[in-house]
């Protein structure tokens, strides 16, 4: 089908920095075309559609999206494996899996044109983070059923550049990879990436002397202050990717070198932000919980998919020159909130408080326990073998440095721990930062 100039029945990307009339026609055009397949394809969107009083002729343009209902988690979970997919399973040539904290985990599907555009959008993504085939890129993500190994993996390919699929974990080889291998980039959690750097220091590597000058870091929430950090302790410059596996994976937006919020390839996968309370959609600038549209997925299309992360789209044209737009750093999911006392938290506030202090180190947790019927939290943080073992003194008034800076940023006391080195346990995947111990 033709509209204008517009050729709408292919997944090409538009690109990074196509005109703004250009991008909007675009995407209308595929919202229609998507809205109308998946209408017909997919059961569970009809039915959601007629309930919904929405028809397909209802939909124009961009602007007609917010007539489409929401979908979420729970209809990935209740139509666990295959319920959403809208081609058979002839034609489905991949499966990811995302595990979940409970239960079955949600199941996405790609045939071979989506693996095509994944592929596009993450060349782009890296390309975004000054990578070319010059390069040499350590995949340590997990491979499998998570989207991060595999979703990068042909990204790189698809730059031209070479690819070490060193997949997560044996964090020694990874050092030794790096090192034997000259690696120039490495795409991993920011977690991971700190325990590697750890480990290096721990057998003598310092990976500020190694070729390494990228990395690719995404998966779960991190800080600004955590970027210092990496980008310190390992001298390279940190990229912050984002994605989630429902829409396609790693690959929704990126950062570019203004490192100034992430574009998201709003070719592919339309954003809104929305009052996560009232549903009502929130305009450009306002922060609230990011929904995504995917415009041309073909075995899986999600309408209007509730992300559960907080943003806000950033609509000032990007010094990096691209056209499409920004949202800010994701620090938190809506469900990673927790009260205390009548107070929301979120943990990247106790991360950014931790980490404005010289002598911790970037691994800490946070530990939500009831006492005689109160609710309280201890945050435990390591803190550097020279200070650990240093005079009573030092140790006390660090304490007190970052108990003040988590009470003026939380405005609540917390039960803070120092402890040594090593005592927190590392992850090789998203790590685990909250336990709650509260009974529910
Ligand atoms: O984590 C996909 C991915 C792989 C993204 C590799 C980036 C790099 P899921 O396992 O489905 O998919 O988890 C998606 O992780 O909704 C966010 O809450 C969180 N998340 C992902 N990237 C970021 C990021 C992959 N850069 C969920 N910052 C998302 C903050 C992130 N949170």
């Amino acid at each position: 089908m033709k509209t204008g100039t517009l050729q709408i029945n292919d997944n090409l990307s538009a690109g990074d920095y196509v005109s703004l009339d250009y991008l909007r026609e675009l995407q209308s055009a595929r919202l229609r075309s998507i809205v109308k397949y998946t209408y017909d394809r997919v059961g569970y969107f009809r039915s959601r559609m007629d309930e919904n009083g929405v028809r397909v002729e209802d939909i124009h343009d961009i602007s007609d999206l917010h007539k489409l209902p929401f979908s979420q988690k729970t209809d990935l979970r209740d139509n666990y494996p295959f319920g959403l997919f809208a081609v058979p399973m002839s034609e489905v040539v991949r499966v990811h899996a995302s595990s979940g904290t409970t239960g079955k985990p949600i199941v996405v599907a790609y045939t071979a044109e989506d693996l095509v555009t994944w592929q596009e959008v993450m060349r782009r993504a890296f390309a975004s983070c000054g990578l070319t085939r010059n390069d040499i890129i350590q995949v340590a993500f997990g491979y499998g059923l998570f989207t991060g190994g595999l979703g990068a993996h042909y990204g790189v390919e698809a730059l031209g550049a070479t690819v070490i699929p060193s997949g997560g974990g044996n964090t020694q080889r990874q050092v030794m990879l790096m090192k034997d291998f000259g690696t120039t980039a490495i795409c991993c959690t920011p977690s991971y990436f700190n325990h590697i750097t750890e480990y290096g220091q721990s057998v003598g590597i310092d990976l500020r002397e190694l070729p390494i000058r990228v990395g690719v870091f995404g998966a779960e929430p991190w800080t600004q202050e955590m970027r210092a950090r990496i980008e310190q302790n390992a001298g390279i410059k940190a990229y912050d990717i984002y994605g989630l596996s429902e829409i396609i994976g790693p690959g929704v937006a990126i950062e570019c070198s203004e490192h100034d919020g992430l574009h998201i390839f709003e070719d592919h996968f339309y954003p809104e932000i929305i009052d996560p309370d009232t549903g009502k959609v929130l305009p450009d600038g306002e922060t609230g919980e990011l929904v995504i549209t995917t415009l041309t997925k073909k075995a899986m299309p999600m309408i209007r998919y509730r992300t559960r992360d907080i943003t806000r789209i950033i609509t000032e044209p990007c010094a990096c020159g691209r056209s499409i737009r920004r949202i800010a750093r994701i620090s938190t999911r809506s469900d990673d909130m927790f009260i205390i006392r009548g107070v929301n938290v979120f943990p990247s506030q106790i991360e950014a408080a931790l980490l404005s202090v010289d002598g911790t180190l970037p691994h800490y947790q946070i530990v939500l326990y009831r006492e005689r019927g109160m609710d309280n939290i201890e945050v435990d943080v390591e803190i550097s073998e020279n200070l650990f073992s240093d005079q009573v003194r030092a140790v006390e008034n660090l304490q007190k440095q970052l108990s003040h800076a988590i009470e003026s940023t939380i405005g609540l006391r917390v039960l803070l721990k120092l402890v040594a080195p090593g005592a927190i346990t590392r992850s090789e995947g998203k790590a685990k930062r909250v336990f709650d111990h509260r009974e529910k």
